[in-house]
């Protein structure tokens, strides 16, 4: 039987504003209690602002995932397992990875859990860095219950696509994706398996950063991938965010270091709604767009994408403080894209 609520009152009853503990029920998962019965339960707390409780970061840590590349968020041992470079002759590098397909339950807000699709059993998946020119090699495994595959957003033949039929791989079975890293700029790959929106909106994507090869100048580096769960199988999202958990950056902020440049590596993988956006709160932004070019097209405060579209961003925090950035569809901010940067002398020590 399909439980008849609107999105907003199963967010409600999943913790934000009032109670942690609906979202369960909701779900199937625990409790006896119906979901129109959690419904009633929780009306009327939908004026407070953020989720009660914290997500475990066991497995997934948004803060971690900001700023991790390339596996550096492993220790070297465990980081070798999925990532190596080797200096190439013509001073390029060749960066090969370890890339798996794995069905996981991931935890989007406290207590609220969505059966995934990831890749290396996070959503996003891990974030790819090169430089123009070097060669990346990706063995590609899947163990998960479904085909699906790797499509890069890039220059690569098409045997390298992951998008037609014969290109999908198989549970059990493997590919070796191998391509130049080029253009430079800011990139993404996903699934291409069909039904392609419930492959990607599953959680099959990630981020793919070409740096040019003289680099840009130095900064805090973050990436953010604008995301959204369809909890209820209904092909709309209940649940909205950057980097997968709803309102975590609310109850914990980015630091972020005063006076020097910030600049997030913005993605837009949102399904089933047609544009997703982002809004910095007290100050503007420069907009690289697809990051291809280094000379910024534009000064805002506020930059809408389509799915698939992606912008580096930079700015400079000019005062201390908290300062909140959140989906300027102000639904999606409150359905849990929306989170604070904190600007201090001190801020994030790469
Ligand atoms: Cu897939």
């Amino acid at each position: 039987m399909k439980p008849s609520f609107s999105r907003r009152s199963l967010l409600q009853a999943a913790g934000f504003g009032s109670l942690a503990t609906g979202a369960g029920a909701l779900l199937g998962r625990t409790g006896p209690e119906p979901a129109s019965q959690a419904v009633t339960h929780f009306a009327g707390h939908g004026h407070a602002m953020g989720a009660v409780g914290r997500v475990s970061t066991e497995t997934f840590d948004p803060m971690r995932f900001l700023r991790a590349w390339n596996f550096s968020d492993l220790a070297d041992e465990e980081r070798s397992r999925f990532y190596r470079e080797t200096p190439q002759p013509d001073g390029t590098l060749l960066r090969e990875y370890e890339i798996f397909a794995v069905d996981r339950e991931i935890e989007i807000a406290p207590g609220l859990f969505f059966p995934a699709w990831t890749y290396n059993g996070q959503v996003p998946g891990p974030t790819l860095r090169a430089t123009e020119g070097d060669r990346i090699r990706i063995h590609f495994v899947n163990q998960g219950s479904h085909p699906h595959t790797l499509h890069f957003h890039g220059w690569h033949p098409p045997e390298m696509d992951g998008a037609m039929p014969e290109h999908q791989v198989l549970p059990g079975g493997q590919f070796l994706y191998e391509f130049h890293a080029e253009p430079f700029g800011l990139h993404l790959y996903h699934c291409h398996a069909v039904p392609l929106k419930r492959h990607i909106h599953k959680g099959l994507y990630g981020t793919f950063i070409v740096d040019p090869r003289t680099p840009r100048p130095p900064a805090d580096e973050m990436v953010m991938v604008m995301n959204g769960f369809d909890t209820n199988f209904d092909a709309d999202n209940e649940v909205y965010a950057v980097n997968s958990v709803a309102h975590f950056h609310m109850a914990q902020p980015i630091a972020v270091p005063l006076g020097r440049l910030v600049r997030i590596y913005l993605v837009n993988l949102t399904e089933f709604d047609l544009l997703n956006s982002f809004h910095l709160h007290g100050m503007f932004f420069k907009v690289y767009r697809t990051g291809t070019a280094l000379e910024s097209q534009e000064v805002t405060d506020t930059l809408m994408l389509c799915q698939g579209e992606r912008a580096i961003l930079e700015t400079t925090f000019r005062y201390p403080g908290s300062f909140m950035f959140h989906a300027h569809q102000s639904e999606f901010a409150e359905l849990g894209w929306m989170g604070l940067f904190q600007a201090g002398e001190d801020g994030h020590e790469a």
